[in-house]
């Protein structure tokens, strides 16, 4: 019978920690970090598994109603309401009439992704409603030829992130479109998808249009394909051979209706432990993507911070949204909340900019025992743990703490020789008081936490 060892109330088996005890030697001499597929494609995600935090944006017509449609609150995220509201798309469409986003500053959305700390960002170029936020010659109903605005938000864009070195990608609905006849989605105009000529639809808009974003918007660092109704293998294949050929660079998420360059994961999903591949969460800061005046529900800078930590301590990215209002602005508690992470990661940065997953793993928490209890989704349960999370370089193991311990600090599973500890924080690197036996090192931490949000410790571990 396999002897259980205890740590805090759960308890584990020997199989378990020598498990994890075996990775984490594997991360401290720095053999596993990514996940290694092939020389050419490694060199193609180097980017993305370095950057690890993005900026989406969610900007369309739909900030001009903002949630409200004659007077009703629609209920859903902001830039459904022309589908939760059935709106003709002749009536929807003009609200192109009214889109003049005076205030929008392309360098000003740049810089506060910067603030933050983000290293790519994402924009929509046509979300489902149809609506091209650059100057489409596949379609006159875009930003310049449609609105009285007239200005090409995405051009100013690559300028402004050319500035600052940020890398910009383009989030294109490939299926949903409901402002054509032929496109996915829209019933309440068109009829029922099985009897529309969907190709002609690809062919007559989406693929032109793609084309478009990779030919006359240099360097694009992703294509964000969205919602793949109707899309088979051929038509992916489509849009996979448009960007081979103009931008073999470029990644290909994982919402194309085939294999992209990495899997994107259901929205707000974080999951419950490391999947070692490439990835990324897509999330909203309040309930919605697109602008809702009347969405308040912000998550605060620590959930931020927690999520992003968490999801870095699994092998992923966080790709968090802002929706800009009709005049262009970003809502000021997005702003806030973002720069609150941004300061925090200028000081903690190391630990997340191209780490790699936790060594450990108990400290995600385990499955429910009740295996027949399921969550609103259908989803077995899982009882999740907070208290702390772990991300590594090779040679560093980064234990970030959100539960501030009572005098010291417990880590169990350690091979490896410790040879030096200190707050990530601290520039002296002053050593904390560790004590080492039994594959368990224990730190002695001072009465309160240095960071509210989330101290973190470094462990320097010997090579050998
Ligand atoms: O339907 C869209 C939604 O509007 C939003 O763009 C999100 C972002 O991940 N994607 C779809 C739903 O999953």
């Amino acid at each position: 019978m396999e002897k259980i060892f205890f740590c805090g109330n759960r308890s584990f088996t020997r199989t378990f920690w020598f498990r994890y005890a075996l990775v984490g030697i594997m991360i401290f001499t720095g053999t596993v970090n990514v996940w290694s597929q092939n020389p050419a494609q490694d060199a193609k995600m180097k980017w993305f598994r370095e950057a690890k935090f993005g900026l989406f944006i969610h900007w369309g017509l739909y900030a001009v109603p903002a949630g409200e449609w004659k007077g009703q609150r629609i209920a859903g995220i902001g830039e459904w309401i022309m589908n939760r509201a059935k709106i003709p798309a002749k009536e929807y469409e003009q609200l192109a009439a009214q889109f003049n986003p005076v205030k929008f500053n392309a360098d000003d959305i740049v810089k506060l992704a910067e603030d933050a700390g983000m290293k790519y960002i994402v924009i929509t170029s046509k979300h489902h409603d149809g609506f091209a936020m650059y100057h489409s010659k596949a379609s006159k109903y875009n930003i310049v030829d449609a609105t009285p605005f007239k200005r090409d938000i995405l051009k100013e864009l690559v300028d402004a992130c050319a500035k600052r070195g940020m890398k910009l990608g383009f989030y294109y609905s490939q299926a949903q479109d409901w402002h054509e006849p032929n496109g996915a989605g829209n019933t309440w105009d068109f009829g029922i998808d099985s009897l529309k000529n969907f190709d002609q639809y690809l062919r007559d808009k989406a693929e032109p249009q793609v084309e478009e974003l990779l030919t006359e918007y240099g360097p694009v660092c992703l294509i964000w394909f969205d919602t793949p109704r109707m899309m088979n293998k051929d038509r992916g294949q489509r849009f996979v051979d448009i960007l081979r050929s103009l931008q073999p660079a470029c990644l290909i998420d994982g919402r194309l209706g085939m294999a992209g360059d990495y899997r994107s994961m259901g929205d707000n999903r974080i999951p419950n432990e490391v999947v070692r591949e490439d990835w990324e969460v897509p999330a909203t800061l309040n309930d919605t993507w697109g602008y809702k005046s009347y969405d308040e529900n912000w998550k605060t800078p620590q959930d931020l911070t927690f999520k992003l930590v968490d999801i870095v301590s699994k092998g992923g990215n966080y790709l968090l949204n802002v929706g800009p209002t009709s005049e262009g602005i970003v809502p000021q508690p997005s702003q806030d909340n973002l720069r609150i992470v941004g300061r925090w990661l200028k000081v903690n940065g190391e630990s997340i900019y191209g780490a790699g997953p936790t060594a450990f793993g108990p400290e995600f928490g385990s499955p429910n025992p009740d295996t027949t209890k399921k969550d609103s989704r259908g989803n077995k349960l899982f009882d999740a743990k907070t208290d702390w999370r772990c991300t590594t370089k090779p040679g560093k193991l980064f234990i970030h703490l959100f539960k501030w311990p009572s005098g010291s600090f417990e880590l169990p599973g350690i091979s490896g020789k410790v040879v030096k500890t200190y707050f990530l924080a601290d520039s002296i690197h002053q050593p904390l008081l560790v004590k080492q036996e039994n594959n368990k090192v224990t730190v002695s931490l001072p009465p309160e936490a240095p960071d509210k949000m989330d101290s973190v410790i470094v462990f320097e571990m010997a090579s050998n």
